[in-house]
């Protein structure tokens, strides 16, 4: 980047290119660029997606309505949205036919605390950049629609899965955005690259992608696993096509043609903790509620508590085995203290939550 950091301020364009270098030197695989404007027609599909009870019971999604269609409420003055990717690939994959299989997410360390460095780091260059900026920053911590503003800020667009995917680098990857006062030279959205494909539909194990690009949260595996209080149990249609999973879900990803190219982390807290993707159910139900702190101390986990992991072990299990005695927290075998088994979740609010040449372009092997 050349420029003097005074002729950088004067210059939108200069600006616009130091800050997204800034998020490239941060650790980020992907940025773009969104000009604050209210959301209007997103947020009509946000709201007719509620309508539909699409939410289940994540209710706290009924509320922030102000904020999820215009962030200026957010952050008075505010001029842009910079969104960026971070990707969670890790060379491992599930083996064929394995069962209490662990989304891929949820592997290593919550991304919420790994990526609140980089983000703040971020805000903190675009502060030394322009003193003056005004920013709140978010990964999943509020009521901001990220894949909308991903798609305004062309940084990806909206699968038809849901999940935001890019060309370079699929759809494994988190979101986070700094709504800012720094006024910057916006980017286009990007082409939708689906085409004819349905692949991530045809797979979804219990058929959540109701219509493409719109994915009932009360038919995923994803929430049914992960949101649901730990003492409701899974509809049968459900429990019998969790197609092995025991955490979150990844199948809709997995099968995407453009995840050919998808790009591993460099990041170590993402990596499998203990090189485990699965755990076999019979050894989930009879965990210890300390054993459970331990092994998901600071991980995406722990957001599902001893008692929903527990609840979604039994569901992959068959009905005689179902009846395996489930241990009380009354003789943890570990050495923890009780802070450990009070560990809280993530509060509510927040949300949660290759080829060979032939195979370069994946819009030839899409139907
Ligand atoms: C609620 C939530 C969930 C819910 C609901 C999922 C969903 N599809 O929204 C549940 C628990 C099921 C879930 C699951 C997962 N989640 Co989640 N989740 C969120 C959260 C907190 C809010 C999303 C939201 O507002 N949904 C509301 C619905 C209405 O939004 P929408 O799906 O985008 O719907 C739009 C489209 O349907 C569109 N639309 C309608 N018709 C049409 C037609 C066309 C042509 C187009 C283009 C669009 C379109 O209009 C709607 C509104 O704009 C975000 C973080 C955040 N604050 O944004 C993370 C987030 C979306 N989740 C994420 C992840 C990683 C996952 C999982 C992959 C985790 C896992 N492996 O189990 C799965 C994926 C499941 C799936 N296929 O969606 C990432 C996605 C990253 C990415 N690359 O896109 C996010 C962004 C978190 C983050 N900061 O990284 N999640
Ligand atoms: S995460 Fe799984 S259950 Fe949810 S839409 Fe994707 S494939 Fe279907
Ligand atoms: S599987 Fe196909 S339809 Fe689904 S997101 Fe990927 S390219 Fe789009």
């Amino acid at each position: 980047m050349s420029g003097s950091p005074a002729n950088i301020a004067n210059s939108r364009t200069l600006l616009t290119a130091a800050v997204k270098q800034a998020a490239y030197d941060c650790g980020f695989d992907a940025v773009g660029i969104a000009m604050v404007e209210p959301l209007t027609s997103e947020v009509q599909r946000f709201h007719e997606w509620i309508d539909r009870g699409y939410h289940g019971t994540m209710s706290w999604m009924e509320r922030g309505a102000d904020k999820r269609a215009d962030v200026a409420v957010i952050v008075p003055e505010a001029r842009s949205v910079v969104v960026v990717g971070h990707t969670y690939d890790t060379a491992e994959r599930h083996p064929p036919e394995a069962t209490g299989k662990l989304s891929r997410y949820a592997w290593g360390d919550d991304y919420h605390d790994v990526l609140a460095v980089p983000l703040a780091n971020l805000a903190a260059k675009m502060k030394e950049l322009d003193p003056s900026m005004e920013h709140r920053r978010y990964i999943d911590t509020g009521p901001v629609l990220e894949k909308q503003w991903a798609v305004r800020a062309g940084l990806g667009w909206q699968g038809k899965h849901s999940n935001i995917l890019r060309r370079d680098i699929g759809s494994f990857f988190f979101l986070g955005v700094v709504i800012s006062t720094m006024d910057l030279d916006p980017d286009e959205p990007m082409a939708d690259h689906c085409g004819t494909c349905t692949a991530c539909i045809d797979a979804c194990p219990t058929k959540a992608i109701v219509e493409p690009y719109v994915v009932d949260a009360r038919r995923c595996i994803s929430y049914w696993t992960i949101e649901t209080k730990p003492d409701v149990e899974f509809p049968e249609d459900i429990r019998s096509n969790l197609d092995g999973w025991l955490y979150g879900c990844d199948v809709c990803q997995d099968v995407c043609p453009w995840n050919r190219f998808r790009k591993e982390t460099t990041v170590e807290a993402f990596r499998p903790r203990y090189g485990q993707t699965f755990m076999k159910a019979e050894d989930v139900v009879t965990l210890q509620p300390s054993e459970f702190s331990l092994r998901f101390r600071h991980s995406p986990i722990k957001r599902a508590k001893h008692a929903g992991m527990v609840r979604n072990a039994r569901a992959l299990l068959s009905p005689q085995q179902q009846h395996l005695p489930c241990n009380t927290p009354t003789s943890p075998s570990l050495d923890l203290d009780q802070q450990d088994l009070l560990q809280p979740s993530t509060p509510a609010e927040l949300g949660s939550p290759l080829s060979s040449s032939k195979e370069a372009n994946p819009e030839d092997s899409l139907p």
